[in-house]
């Protein structure tokens, strides 16, 4: 067992975090478009410079003063919150850090599971501290079955890196690893990782079954 300490915790995500910064986005683009129209039917090109000073300072103004916006977070905040009560209620999901844990109780190969995840906007399970592969685990224990995480091997035999870049941390150098005794044995030929029913980790070739468990 190697567990290296923490270094980092990973950025604020989740269905709420999402929406809060489309929401942003989208209230700052709307004041963009409306200054610009405003600047087309301008015919003093003296006052461009006093104009664009302006339009600059409005788009910097934070979408989050905006007291209609803020009422729209609220409420979309409150539903959220009420519906990952229900899930966790109905132990569909798992809640740890800022990271949703959820699983479609299907086994499939890594790919699969890969894609499968991607196409609902989370990535592969990864867990970076003790407290995430526990929560990972929980879900393993209820359906008895091992999954593959957000791991791979490479470039260097031997060597485990996270799949996607918002796990990097610190180059993108594993912060956590859980394996079992002997582990990781597959001297390149295992280049995925999964996770066994005690929590522990094995490397493993990346077309066997697993059970597809995605965080957000
Ligand atoms: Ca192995």
């Amino acid at each position: 067992m190697n567990e290296k300490k923490n270094k980092t915790r990973p950025k604020p995500s989740g269905p709420f975090y999402f929406l809060l910064a489309n929401l942003v986005q989208y209230n700052e683009v709307n004041m963009e478009e409306g200054e610009a129209a405003q600047f087309s039917s301008s015919a003093h090109k003296e006052d461009d410079d006093r104009k664009r000073k302006q339009r600059d300072e409005l788009i910097r103004i934070p979408a989050s003063l905006d007291p209609e916006v803020l009422s729209q977070l609220e409420n979309i905040n409150n539903r959220i919150t009420k519906l990952e009560g229900v899930l966790l209620l109905q132990g569909k999901i798992q809640q740890v850090n800022n990271k949703i844990l959820a699983t479609n109780g299907k086994e499939v190969d890594f790919e699969a599971s890969k894609t499968t995840c991607k196409d609902v906007h989370g990535s592969i399970a990864t867990p970076m501290y003790e407290e995430e592969n526990n929560a990972l685990l929980t879900i393993l224990k209820e359906f008895n079955r091992y999954a593959y995480l957000g791991i791979l091997e490479g470039p260097a035999t031997g060597e485990f890196h996270y799949l996607d870049e918002y796990h990097y941390n610190d180059g993108n150098h594993l912060n956590y690893t859980h394996w079992r005794k002997n582990e990781p044995s597959g001297k390149g030929k295992e280049n995925c990782v999964e996770m066994y029913t005690d929590g522990t980790w094995n490397d493993k070739a990346c077309n066997q079954k697993r059970l597809t468990v995605c965080e957000f």
